[in-house]
């Protein structure tokens, strides 16, 4: 059994890896989450106490990602500010997390050996066009486009120097959009559904062309738990499910899934820099690590969540008033 650190676990995707691990592994967690707007210790409750420990903190705390490190076999590192809406607001704290976060705990596994997992994004690599026939790939050159972006690519190419320069023991993912149980409403899937349970109608960014590669949270562990046990020192894997779709028919399947007419539906202002398209060859980690996706059925995958919200409204209902507020002060 080891014992496994998991920065930002009372998040959206944190949350579910922590999830997986104890009902597939007998790996022993340790969360490290600041518990921003984003974390919720809520989406912990359930888990047996002795596997399971919570520890409130920033990973930009040197003297405390010390002292977890001390007892700890390997880092799983998800915690960020993660919201491109936001990153566009106030930049300022994806700086804080994302990159000096991120180097807190790089200068930690190289004093202690410590193997460390990073988990990115695709979208360090820009966006593509709608017709292009080519995927992301890990050869694929970075070129971020927003705040938020451009700070996780900023993390990855530190975790990079840090294998190079220092030898540390570490891997980086870049994911593509994941959906599943436990996501804030702020994000897209989880706010159109949401908006349709309060009698709202679903906010579509500009003509909602731009297409997105959607990919259950519950892949994404199994494949960051596939690397962490399989994955080459040094390398970066990227993650997809082949899920692409395009927001429109996001939202057309959201409210036919719902019951409700699938015109029923706002166009509101597009986002400053909205990355059109982005699509994953996640080649390497089928054919190197053997990893393939569970959740193939996209409309089925859709449907479980909408069940879970319908059944959670008290662990989304305190957030949405104030994400709706928010979204209203920009038009959107
Ligand atoms: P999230 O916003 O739901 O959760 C982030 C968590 O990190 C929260 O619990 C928050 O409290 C915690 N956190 C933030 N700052 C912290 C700090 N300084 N110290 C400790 N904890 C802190 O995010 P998410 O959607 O679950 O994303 C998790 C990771 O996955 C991020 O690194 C993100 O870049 C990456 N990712 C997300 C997606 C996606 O579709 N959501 C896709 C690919 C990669
Ligand atoms: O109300 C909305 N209406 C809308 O049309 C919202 C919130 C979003 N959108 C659009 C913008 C995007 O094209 O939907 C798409 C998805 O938006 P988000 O959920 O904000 O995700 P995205 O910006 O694609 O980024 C997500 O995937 C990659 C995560 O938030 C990132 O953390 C991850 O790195």
């Amino acid at each position: 059994m080891s014992r496994l650190l998991v920065t930002g676990g009372a998040g959206f995707i944190g949350s579910n890896f922590v999830h997986h691990v104890v009902a597939h592994t007998d790996h022993h967690v340790t969360v490290l989450d600041k518990l921003t707007y984003a974390g919720n210790r809520a989406s912990l409750e359930g888990l047996p106490a002795d596997r399971v420990e919570f520890v409130h903190g920033d990973i930009a705390d040197a003297e405390l990602v010390d002292s977890l490190f001390a007892g700890t076999d390997a880092v799983v590192h998800y915690a960020a500010e993660s919201h491109n809406d936001n990153s566009l607001h106030d930049p300022r704290p994806f700086l804080d997390t994302n990159i000096i976060g991120t180097y807190t705990l790089l200068e930690a596994a190289r004093r202690h050996g410590t193997r460390l997992h990073h988990i990115s994004t695709d979208e360090v690599y820009g966006d593509l066009e709608l017709d292009d026939p080519e995927r992301f790939t890990e050869d694929t050159p970075y070129n971020p486009s927003s705040p938020y972006s451009s700070t996780k690519a900023g993390s990855d190419l530190l975790v990079r120097a840090w294998v190079r320069s220092f030898g540390v023991q570490a891997t980086i993912s870049n994911c593509s959009n994941n959906y599943g149980p436990y996501q804030h409403v702020e994000k897209f899937i989880p706010r159109q559904i949401t908006n349709v349970i309060r009698g709202i109608r679903p906010k579509l960014y500009g003509a909602g062309r731009n297409v997105r590669d959607w990919i259950h949270a519950d892949d994404h562990s199994s494949a960051v738990l596939t690397i962490l046990e399989k994955g080459r020192i040094g390398e970066t894997y990227l993650i997809g499910a082949d899920g692409e779709k395009d927001n429109k028919s996001v939202v057309e399947l959201i409210l036919e899934l719902m019951g409700q007419d699938q015109a029923a539906y706002d166009h509101v202002a597009d986002r400053a820099g909205h990355d059109l398209r982005y699509a994953i060859d996640s080649t390497k980690l089928r054919t190197e690590l053997g990893w393939t996706p569970q959740f193939g059925d996209f409309e089925a995958g859709l449907a479980a969540t909408i069940d879970w919200y319908r059944a959670n409204e008290a662990w989304w209902a305190p957030s949405k008033d104030s994400t709706e507020a928010f979204y209203a002060g920009k038009g959107q």
